[in-house]
């Protein structure tokens, strides 16, 4: 319950959705807080968001705020060891990108961990699904899918092959030598720069270790080269955990591909049992998902008086469960609280990242059984359950859980409350399904991305990602950045939670390009019938874009980079560590990229400037931030037209 005197937000300044503006409202009713609340009377350290405070060590925290009448030439600004805001600044955002690399790369090596387990077939509840994506990375990992035997080329027996893909994988996070496998992935030109950059990682775990030495008091004080290893983590990340997650995740769970479903809180059905799972990882949800549809289970709903099992979701476990089985999507990061406030949630299953605490307390104040099931992210709060899941019990686990809920339908007291408000989706895009729903390739036809970009039907391709962040207005920024991009022709790839915004919003349908879109990108995707925005999953999956620009670059016309490409990148509403990382890589990876909300290095503007004008000279992509959401597509739409300009192809 709140502080009865504290501030509470005004839900139509707070958000633009209804769904969300409805249930804040319910919630300052009920005198129970939320984020948004929170967000009026918490104001943030002007200097920590600066990114010029450091408390490396107890000697500090020195606070380095940028002055009002800074003069660069002048500028004196040090801490008690001497660290200037540059130093400072570097330190903090390189920390960062280590927070968020180790947390998707983390999360790749759980899936590392139940591929390996299934390969070696010691847990009966995970199959290799998808053979023809084991058989297309195996090469990468340096597998051989063929053997020869008496001069003839026999195909390898599968399992052996994914115990070796997932022996080999396994490496990846600490080989005590060379480098990252999946590096070659990439164009050409793009792994020779990296190479003499310097910045080609050696394995996963080294790359985030090696940020947290140089961080430490006293270590590495030039920024240019603590932003190397920052680099150089983030390549690991994006080109290493995340897309390792990607692929594994994708061989265990079945490669996506485009099927409808629905989104916003109006998913919960106040006559079924309804399950929200939270978090990001896979691996527990995707046995939820089967244990919920066993005609038992359901049987076992009915018998409690429910009508059946409605199961949806919050943050990227949500993405992942859509986009491979047509779970609906409960909402944002910011909804997560409103989803219990419903009074609907007989269980909110959690498992890593993006969690709120808070869901614990609100939790409280009804019916709703919390379940942590992750043994690195428990809660304090005394009604957190904790259920801890293990891939070799994994369909107990689930059932266990699923049961939970079940028998907690009966227990809803407060009055249920669910907004109406939901959209008809289409997600689960790809690399393969842009490649078939394009034309079947990437060049070569009426059809295919390459061609349609050549001839400006498409006039360039945006990554549009990331979080929600509770000091700007939820959705509001999102929404802006992507209706300005696809009105003026520009493709969006999306993931995280802009695709959830999207997806609330109505734009994952084909007809949205027919209201929203610019000639041009409304004809292609009314040709092909596809959205105009295309939903690629999770925030592990925006190695999906990486791979797709890889493509896009293999299929000629476009330069040989990935720099060369008419491409932008955008976090609109960015707020974690991972959002750093992602981004980090995605510039590295040669794309101009734009975050809104803030920027964490506004306090040290040399340092701001090597990250938004020098890191073009070295990578061919730069950051940029701007927070207003029409500018900020602005920027994106220009520097897609310069690459068009560069390419010859601006007619
Ligand atoms: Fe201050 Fe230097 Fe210690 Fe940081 S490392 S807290 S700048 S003395
Ligand atoms: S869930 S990291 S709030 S996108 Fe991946 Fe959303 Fe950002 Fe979490």
């Amino acid at each position: 319950k709140k502080d009865e005197k504290a501030k509470v937000a005004n839900p139509q300044d707070a958000s633009i959705d209804a769904a969300t503006q409805i249930m804040i409202k319910r919630a300052q009713d009920l005198g129970i807080d939320t984020c948004f609340d929170r967000n009026v009377t918490l104001k943030p350290c002007s200097i920590g968001n600066q990114g010029t405070c450091c408390k490396n060590c107890s000697m500090g925290p020195c606070r380095l705020p940028l002055p009002k009448d800074y003069d660069e030439a002048n500028d004196t600004r040090k801490g008690i060891c001497g660290a200037t805001a540059n130093t400072i600044a570097a330190r903090n955002f390189i920390r960062m990108v280590a927070g968020g690399a180790a947390a998707h790369s983390d999360h790749g090596r759980s899936v590392a961990e139940v591929f390996l387990s299934a390969a070696r077939k010691e847990t009966d509840a995970y199959q290799i699904k998808d053979v023809r994506k084991l058989l297309e990375i195996a090469p990468f990992l340096g597998v051989a899918t063929t053997v020869e035997k008496d001069g003839a080329v026999l195909d390898r027996d599968i399992d052996e092959i994914a115990v070796e893909v997932g022996e080999k994988a396994m490496e990846e996070w600490g080989k005590a030598e060379g480098e990252l496998e999946y590096l070659k992935r990439a164009p050409k030109p793009r792994y020779e720069l990296w190479k003499k950059q310097g910045v080609l990682p050696r394995n996963i775990d080294r790359e985030i270790v090696e940020i947290m030495h140089r961080t430490h008091m006293g270590v590495d004080q030039d920024y240019k080269n603590l932003m190397k290893q920052g680099v150089r983590a983030s390549i690991a990340d994006g080109w290493g955990g995340s897309m390792l997650a990607t692929d594994l995740q994708d061989i265990l769970f079945g490669t996506p591909y485009p099927l409808a479903s629905e989104a916003n809180l109006g998913v919960l059905k106040e006559d079924h049992v309804n399950i929200v799972i939270h978090g990001h990882e896979p691996v527990l949800s995707e046995m939820i998902v089967t244990t919920a549809q066993k005609p038992e289970m359901v049987a076992y709903a009915k018998s409690k008086g429910a009508k059946g099992i409605q199961l949806s979701g919050i943050c990227c476990t949500a993405n992942e469960i859509l986009q491979r089985h047509g779970v609906p999507l409960c909402g944002t990061f910011l909804q997560q609280e409103l989803a219990i406030i419903t009074g609907a949630v007989d269980a909110m299953v959690v498992d890593i990242q993006c969690i709120f605490q808070n869901v614990a307390n609100v939790a409280k104040c009804f019916h709703t059984k919390l379940i942590t099931t992750h043994p690195i992210a428990k809660m304090e709060q005394d009604n957190a359950i904790h259920i801890e899941f293990d891939e070799h019990h994994a369909v107990e686990d689930a059932e266990k859980i699923v049961r939970m809920a079940i028998d907690n339908f009966a227990n809803r007291g407060a009055e249920v409350m669910i907004p109406r408000q939901k959209s008809p989706i289409i997600a689960g895009f790809g690399v393969e399904s842009v490649e078939y729903h394009l034309g079947g390739t990437f060049r070569g036809s009426y059809y295919t991305l390459n061609d349609n970009i050549i001839n400006g039907r498409i006039r360039g391709v945006a990554g549009v990602v990331g979080c929600n962040n509770a000091r700007v207005k939820h959705n509001e920024g999102h929404i802006t950045v992507v209706k300005e991009l696809i009105k003026n022709d520009v493709l969006v790839l999306t993931t995280g939670c802009n695709a959830i915004a999207c997806a609330m919003e109505g734009l994952l349908t084909p007809e949205s390009a027919k209201v929203f879109c610019g000639p041009g990108l409304a004809e292609v995707c009314e040709t092909v019938g596809i959205p105009p925005v295309l939903h690629l999953g999770s925030c592990v999956d925006n190695s999906r874009i990486l791979l797709a620009a890889t493509e896009v670059v293999k299929a000629g016309g476009l330069g040989n980079d990935i720099s060369d490409l008419p491409v932008a990148g955008s976090a609109p509403e960015w707020m974690s560590e991972k959002a750093i990382s992602i981004g980090q890589y995605v510039v590295a990876s040669g794309i101009y990229t734009v975050f809104g909300a803030v920027f964490p290095t506004a306090g040290a503007p040399v340092f701001q400037r090597y990250l938004f004008e020098e890191m073009e000279k070295m990578y061919g992509g730069m950051w940029d931030f701007e927070a207003d959401p029409v500018k900020h597509a602005w920027k994106m739409i220009n520097h897609i037209d310069a690459k068009r300009k560069a390419l010859g192809i601006d007619q």
